[in-house]
């Protein structure tokens, strides 16, 4: 028998190795003293922060999982997740910034990119030197990628690139822009290509007026006929597997990213519980206040340990993409419940942007959207459970 830890119900701690914790521990200093000190008012100012990414990448936390020859760490997959909860403990938004730059843009150039773009790229991203995205989503291709009506066209050696993406992170100021076309010159096959800020004919405008995810900057990728060299297209993949091959790294990095949302949440809950009183007692001494702390605690245990097996699955290259989905759903899904429940545990003071939950739980609404929504993760195990394809 051992004392029960609240703070770690299935003692994760002890199931990471020494490697592991040494990066969480740095990723919790490094969001703990940089990030939350700005949130607040970045959130509310919806403030642009490129700033930021050559300090995370000074903090080892860009391209983790990718190898040192190019800049990484060549850590696990475990170690990423740790950093996205640590990220995410602060904002939702913040770590949106960290796992596009890290799942969206080197994985696919490290995974999918030529040895020059490799040694082009890699480095400047994971120091944050250079800021990227990637570009999926269309005005009229959200949960259906498939029906994206970008198009590369044969140009000489190169290509032109026509079309729009929308609600794309950090495109606005990013350097280096991973977008997905269909290739008039590969049979209409989706293809990766790796575009430059100051490109002719390239735009990134941003999207105002969020009331979710402020302190990370969204915009849109317009391209009216810019042209690109053949150096631009990556060489190693074709077809969706490329964007999705991604996005399962993003989605399992979500899904640790979502538990440390729901973390703050229940501790803040917790101590406002234990602070306030009414009735002339604790709020923490009621029993509906306790069932609501028990709640949290339990789905937070279970997530964190899901996560934990999906990453060492990741580690021996043994994981099937629908346990990703079973994560990324179910986490995020209950780290909105948990959110919203805490918003309600602190009653008026719930509303405020100095207790933070209220934040977090708006992120939430967005990290539920975004890299396949709840229900569009329900209908990829449903087409896994009985072999139909519901989209
Ligand atoms: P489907 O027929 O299922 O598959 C087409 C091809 O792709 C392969 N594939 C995968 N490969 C690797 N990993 C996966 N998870 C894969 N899923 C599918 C599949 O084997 C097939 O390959 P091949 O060789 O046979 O061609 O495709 P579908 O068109 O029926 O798609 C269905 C559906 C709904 C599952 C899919 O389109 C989907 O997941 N939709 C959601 C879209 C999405 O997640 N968008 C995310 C945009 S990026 C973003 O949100 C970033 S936010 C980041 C931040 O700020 O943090
Ligand atoms: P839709 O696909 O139109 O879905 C609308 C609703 O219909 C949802 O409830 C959905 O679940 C439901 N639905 C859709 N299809 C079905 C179906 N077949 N059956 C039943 N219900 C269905 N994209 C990028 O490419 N790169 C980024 O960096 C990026 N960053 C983002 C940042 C933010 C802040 C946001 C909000 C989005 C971002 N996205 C990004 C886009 C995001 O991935 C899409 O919003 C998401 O995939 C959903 O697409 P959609 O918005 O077009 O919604």
């Amino acid at each position: 028998m051992t004392a029960f830890n609240w703070e770690d119900p299935f003692a994760i701690d002890g199931q990471l190795t020494e490697d592991e914790r040494m990066i969480r521990d740095a990723a919790h200093a490094f969001a703990q003293s940089e990030l939350q000190p700005r949130v607040i008012e970045a959130f509310e100012e919806e403030r642009d922060a490129p700033e930021l990414f050559p300090l995370m990448g000074q903090a080892g936390l860009l391209g983790a999982t990718v190898p040192e020859e190019y800049g990484g760490a060549g850590a696990s997959y475990v170690a990423y997740g740790l950093i996205a909860r640590e990220i995410e403990r602060v904002d939702s938004g913040y770590r949106s910034m960290a796992s596009v730059q890290s799942s969206l843009v080197m994985y696919p150039i490290h995974a999918y990119g030529s040895e020059e773009q490799k040694r082009k790229y890699l480095p400047g991203l994971a120091s944050g030197q250079l800021i990227g995205c990637f570009g999926l989503t269309e005005p009229d291709a959200g949960s259906d990628p498939g029906s994206m009506k970008t198009v590369a066209k044969k140009d000489g050696d190169g290509y032109i690139l026509n079309g729009s993406k929308t609600w794309i992170s950090n495109a606005p100021f990013a350097d280096v822009f991973v977008v997905w076309a269909k290739s008039e010159a590969h049979g209409g096959k989706i293809r990766g290509f790796v575009l430059e800020k100051g490109m002719a004919g390239l735009s990134a405008p941003k999207i105002g007026h969020k009331l979710s995810l402020r302190a990370s900057t969204t915009g849109m990728v317009v391209m009216d006929d810019v042209k690109v060299g053949a150096d631009a297209l990556l060489p190693d993949v074709e077809g969706l597997k490329g964007p999705f091959g991604c996005l399962n790294r993003a989605r399992y990095g979500i899904s640790w990213g979502a538990m440390g949302a729901a973390e703050f949440c229940f501790h803040a809950a917790r101590q406002y519980g234990l602070d306030r009183k009414q009735f002339g007692v604790p709020l923490a001494s009621k029993q509906i206040y306790q069932l609501k702390l028990a709640n949290m605690l339990t789905e937070i245990s279970l997530g964190l340990q899901s996560s934990l097996r999906v990453g060492r699955l990741m580690d021996e290259h043994a994981f099937a993409p629908e346990m990703i989905s079973v994560v990324k759903r179910n986490n995020v899904g209950k780290a909105l419940d948990i959110a919203r429940m805490a918003r309600d545990m602190h009653g008026g003071n719930g509303i405020s942007g100095e207790y933070q939950v209220i934040r977090h739980m708006v992120n939430l609404e967005t990290v539920n959207t975004y890299e396949g929504t709840h229900d569009v993760h329900a209908l990829i195990l449903g087409r896994a459970i009985t072999g139909i394809a519901a989209f």
